[in-house]
């Protein structure tokens, strides 16, 4: 019978020891985090603050707020907060684009932010963080809607052809890391050169990241269009993960494999997929959430109401031996004081009960 761990996804601002109850309550013993702070000084539109970053052509935040929190020191003093709650640190998720957005653009500054990166590895590895899961994304999770799609009308988010306006210069991941930068747009960019930034990137970090115990696991493009605000996409059909993985073979070079945002995709038996990829140990953990359609229109769904047939995935994930850790992705927001947790805390516990189920047929 294969442990595989369920774990939870926590938002900068859940960092604490309420975060961490909750996530025990809720029967997680292992944690991702984001770092990144995807609001600052940005404005969330109707967005419960508790929830998914969404937003419109304007981006999220401003990058860089929480910088100071990707050190030794610190990624130490949160893994050993979130131990005394019985809470394993297993990843960090998402790079601030503060750090890294020459990398994504192909600038001036790349190799100097390279740098900074292989030091964020390093301390991660250091301080006994064994995943660093990324998004390697010109325009980042940009074009989504949001609406009542989910069952009782429950707020959640979609898409419905895609966003096509350019990026504003002084913007990448739908963040911005320069406010005050020249007017104009980010020059358009195709597919070829989007790969071979990325292999720069894979050339340049996987070394560190082999030596610092590290694995790099991807995320694949959310939502999965072929391209979004004028921008070229990598990871946007199924085949496109596996050729990700062959550009810098390393036992480093994972996946953060997002069973939803694969689900949109319009290509691919998401099935297949899993038996390749978590067969094969590539995947680092697993995004787990629900979706009605694929591109260009689909819309997230409660866990349970999904066309992703979630009974199956988890047996499929005991067969396959998968011991790495599961979260629940994005949740629709539930009608009541806690729209946020309590979506949270039903996803949790639908994982917690199928595990159960499978453990003890
Ligand atoms: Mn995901």
């Amino acid at each position: 019978m294969a442990d595989t761990k369920i774990g939870f996804g926590f938002y900068h601002h859940m960092l604490n020891d309420d975060g961490y109850r909750f996530a025990r309550q809720c029967g997680a013993t292992h944690a991702v985090v984001h770092l990144v702070d995807y609001f600052h000084k940005g404005y969330q539109n109707d967005n419960h603050p508790d929830n998914q970053p969404v937003g419109d052509s304007d981006g999220w935040g401003r990058a860089g707020a929480t910088r100071h929190l990707w050190t030794y020191n610190s990624l130490t003093r949160i893994r050993e907060d979130m131990a005394k709650h019985g809470l394993t640190l297993y990843a960090l998720e998402n790079f601030d684009p503060a750090d890294w957005y020459d990398v994504l653009l192909g600038g001036q500054k790349r190799d100097e932010q390279l740098e900074v990166l292989k030091g964020i590895i390093r301390d991660a590895g250091r301080a006994g963080i064994p995943v660093i899961g990324y998004n390697f994304s010109i325009a980042g999770v940009a074009g989504r809607i949001q609406g009542a799609f989910a069952r009782g009308g429950a707020r959640s988010v979609g898409a419905d052809g895609g966003e096509h306006t350019p990026i504003p210069n002084g913007m990448v991941w739908n963040m911005w890391y320069d406010p005050n930068a020249r007017s104009g747009t980010v020059p358009q960019s195709d597919e070829d050169t989007l790969w071979a930034r990325l292999e720069y990137f894979l050339n340049a970090v996987l070394p560190v990241a082999e030596e610092a115990g590290v694995r790099l696991a991807a995320h694949p493009d959310d939502p999965p269009f072929a391209s979004v605000r004028q921008q070229p996409r990598l990871v946007y059909t199924h085949d496109r993960y596996q050729k990700l993985l062959d550009l810098v073979p390393s036992s480093s070079n994972a996946l953060e494999f997002c069973l939803g945002t694969l689900q949109e995709m319009q290509d691919g038996d998401i099935y297949e997929t899993i038996e390749r990829h978590v067969g094969a140990g590539q995947v680092a953990y697993i995004h787990l959430r629900n979706v009605v359609g694929k591109v260009p229109k689909y819309h997230e769904v409660f866990l349970d109401e999904g066309e992703l047939d979630v009974v199956r995935v988890m047996k499929l994930l005991d067969r396959l031996g998968y011991e790495g850790v599961v979260i629940p992705d994005h949740t629709p927001l539930m009608d009541c004081t806690a729209p946020w947790h309590s979506g949270m805390a039903y996803a949790m516990g639908y994982i917690r009960a199928l595990k159960q189920c499978i453990q003890n047929p």
